[in-house]
C-alpha cells in the first residue's frame, strides 16, 4: 500500500501523464499547418475566452523543402535541424505565440519529429525552410550536427534499408520509415542532442509533446531522452511540473507492437477510439450507438489515463497513416459532429479537436489524388493568415473545426463536467443513445432513421436548460431549444432524425 501511494505520488510529480493545462480546462486542439502569429491571436480571441486547454503545433523545427510536389504539408515531418524555423514563423514569433498563449492560460504541445531527418533521397544544398545547408546521401546536418555516424544505416537488415514488415520488431525500431533517414537513439550523443532541442522549447515555455513515429523507436530510447528533459517554464508552470508527453503509436492491434509497451514514458495516441467510433456513428459492419455503453476499456482500448484521442488525426483525415476509410472528417459535418460530441462528453482519455485546412480533395480508385496538399498559401510559398469572417468562421480555406458551435460548445461542456461520473447511461437498442456526466451534465443522440420521443433521468437539478448544439444560452436567455428538467430530475426529450444535427446536450451552465 505505501509503495503503491508513493508510486501514485511520483507519478503525480512526473506529470507527463497530465496535460498541464489550468484548472477547468481539459480539451486540446490542433491547429494543423497555422502560422505562430495566428495561433497568438486565436489563444486570446477565442481559445482562452472558450475554455480551450492547449493547442497542438505543427513540428516547429526547420524541415525539407519540397517542391515535387509543389510543398505538401508532409515536408514537415522531414527535419533538416533544430532552428525553429519554417513556414509557421520563425523563433521570435514562435516566442511570442508561447508567451502569448500561456498569458491566457491556453498552453502549446509540439511536434517532436526525433525519430529521424529527411528523406535518404532528400538530395543536397539548401533547400530548408531556414537554408541551412544538408547532405541526405553523406548523412550530413551540418546545423545540427549530426553525421553518418548518428543513423541507423549500420543497425537495420532490410535489403531496402526501409521498414518492409511491421510484424517485425526490428525493422521498425531499426529501419527507415517510409526512407526517413533513422536517428541511432541508443547514442547518447543523439539522445542528449535530442533531449536539447526539447528543454529549448521547454525553457521557452512549452507544455508538453506529441512524440512523433513514437513506434518507430525503442521506449527504452524514448525514455532516456525524456529522462533529460528539464521541468517546466516555472514563470507559468509550478516548480517540478514535467512535460506532458504523448507518444503517437498506431495500435489497432495485429502487429507486435503494441502501445502498453510505453506507458512507462507517457500517454499513447489511441487510434481505435477513432476508427471504432467512426464505424459506430457510420453504422457500418451492424454497429449501433446502443453498443457505446461500454465505450473505453470496455472496447480493448488503452487505460483512460493512457490515453490520447481524436475522432480524427492529420494524417486519417486525408488517408495517411492507420484508420481507413471509417474515420469521420469535416467532409462528412453531420456525423462528424456527433462523433465529436460524444467524444468530449464521455470521460475516456484526454482529448483533441481537430482543425483542419480545406484542399481539393480528388478521389481516383478509392485513393485521394490530392492527400499532399499543402496548407493554404501564396504564390511564393508562404502559408495564408487565418482570417476570421462575420460570423466567427473562418477564411482563406482554413476549416476551425474548433470554432464550429456544436464542437465549441462541447469544449465547455467537457470542461463543467470534469470529474463527474458516466451515469444515467440509456438507449433504445438502436442508435438512440443518452448518458449524463453526474449531476452537472446529459447528452442525448439520435442517430436512427425516425425520430426520437422519450422522458429521461438526467440526474439534473430542477431548472431550465439551454441547448448548446442547436444555440445557446447569451445574456441569461437561451438562443436555441431549451429543456425543462422537473423536480425528480426527468427531462422529455424529441429530436427529429431530419434536424440539422440530431443531438441535444445541457449542462449546468447552461441552466437559465
Ligand atoms: C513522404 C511520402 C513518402 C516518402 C517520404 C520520404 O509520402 O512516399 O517516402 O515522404 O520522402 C508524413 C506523411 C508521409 C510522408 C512523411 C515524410 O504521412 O506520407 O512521407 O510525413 O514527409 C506509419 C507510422 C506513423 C506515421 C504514419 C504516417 O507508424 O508514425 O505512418 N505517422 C507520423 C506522422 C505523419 C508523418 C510521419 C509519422 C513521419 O503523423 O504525418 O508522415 O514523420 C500501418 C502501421 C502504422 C503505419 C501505417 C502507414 O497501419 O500500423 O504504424 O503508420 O501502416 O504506413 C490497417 C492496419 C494498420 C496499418 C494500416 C495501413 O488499418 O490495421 O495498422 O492498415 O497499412
Amino acid at each position: 500500500m505505501q509503495v503503491l501511494l508513493l508510486l501514485v505520488a511520483v507519478g503525480l510529480c512526473w506529470g507527463q501523464y497530465t496535460p498541464n493545462t489550468v484548472p477547468g480546462r481539459t480539451s486540446l486542439v490542433h491547429l494543423f499547418e497555422w502560422r505562430w502569429a495566428d495561433i497568438a491571436l486565436e489563444c486570446e480571441r477565442y481559445l482562452a475566452p472558450n475554455g480551450f486547454g492547449g493547442v497542438q503545433v505543427s513540428p516547429p523545427n526547420e524541415n525539407i523543402v519540397v517542391t515535387n510536389p509543389n510543398r505538401p504539408w508532409w515536408e514537415r515531418y522531414q527535419p533538416v535541424s533544430y532552428r525553429i524555423c519554417t513556414r509557421s514563423g520563425n523563433e521570435d514569433e514562435f516566442r511570442d505565440m508561447v508567451t502569448r498563449c500561456n498569458n491566457v492560460g491556453v498552453r502549446i504541445y509540439v511536434d517532436a519529429v526525433v525519430n529521424h531527418m529527411c528523406s535518404a533521397a532528400g538530395g543536397t544544398g539548401t533547400h530548408s525552410t531556414c537554408g541551412s545547408y544538408f547532405n541526405a546521401g553523406n548523412r550530413d546536418f551540418p546545423a545540427v550536427p549530426y553525421s553518418g555516424w548518428d543513423f541507423n544505416d549500420g543497425k537495420c537488415q532490410t535489403a531496402s534499408g526501409d521498414i518492409e514488415n511491421y510484424g517485425d520488431i526490428y525493422q521498425v525500431r531499426d529501419c527507415r520509415l517510409v526512407s526517413l533517414l533513422d536517428l541511432a537513439l541508443e547514442k547518447d550523443y543523439v539522445r542528449s542532442t535530442v533531449a536539447a532541442y526539447m528543454n529549448h522549447l521547454i525553457d521557452i515555455g512549452v507544455a508538453g509533446f506529441r512524440i512523433d513515429a513514437a513506434k518507430h523507436m525503442w521506449p527504452g530510447d524514448i525514455r532516456a531522452f525524456l529522462d533529460k528533459l528539464n521541468d517546466l517554464n516555472t514563470q507559468w508552470f509550478s516548480a517540478g511540473t514535467k512535460p506532458f508527453i504523448y507518444q503517437e503509436v498506431i495500435d489497432l492491434g495485429g502487429e507486435p507492437i503494441t502501445g502498453s509497451e510505453y506507458f512507462g514514458n507517457g500517454r499513447v495516441t489511441e487510434f481505435k477510439y477513432g476508427a471504432k467510433l467512426g464505424t459506430v456513428i457510420r453504422k457500418w459492419n451492424g454497429e449501433k450507438m446502443a453498443y457505446l455503453k461500454n465505450w473505453g476499456e470496455g472496447w480493448g482500448f488503452v487505460p483512460s489515463d493512457r490515453a490520447l484521442v481524436f475522432v480524427d488525426n492529420h494524417d486519417n483525415q486525408r488517408g495517411h497513416g492507420a484508420g481507413g476509410s471509417s474515420i469521420l472528417t469535416f467532409w462528412d459535418a453531420r456525423l462528424y459532429k456527433m462523433a465529436v460530441g460524444f467524444m468530449l462528453a464521455h470521460p475516456y482519455g484526454v482529448t483533441r479537436v481537430m482543425s483542419s485546412f480545406r484542399w481539393p480533395r480528388y478521389f481516383v480508385d478509392g485513393q485521394d489524388v490530392n492527400d499532399w496538399v499543402g496548407p493554404p498559401s501564396n504564390d511564393d510559398g508562404s502559408i495564408k493568415p487565418v482570417t476570421i469572417n462575420e460570423d466567427t468562421t473562418c477564411g482563406n480555406d482554413w476549416v476551425c473545426e474548433h470554432r464550429w458551435r456544436q464542437i465549441r460548445n462541447m469544449v465547455i461542456f467537457r470542461n463543467v463536467v470534469d470529474g463527474e461520473p458516466f451515469s444515467n447511461w440509456w438507449d433504445n437498442g438502436s442508435n438512440q443513445v443518452a448518458f449524463g456526466r453526474g449531476n452537472k451534465g446529459f447528452i442525448i443522440f439520435n442517430n436512427d432513421d425516425w425520430s426520437l420521443n422519450v422522458t429521461l433521468q438526467t440526474g439534473l437539478p430542477a431548472g431550465t436548460y439551454c441547448d448548446v448544439i442547436s444555440g445557446q444560452k447569451e445574456d441569461g436567455s437561451c438562443t436555441a431549444a431549451e429543456v425543462r428538467v422537473a423536480a425528480d430530475g426527468m427531462a422529455s426529450f424529441l429530436i427529429s432524425n431530419k434536424d440539422e444535427d440530431a443531438f441535444i446536450a445541457i449542462h449546468a451552465d447552461a441552466k437559465l
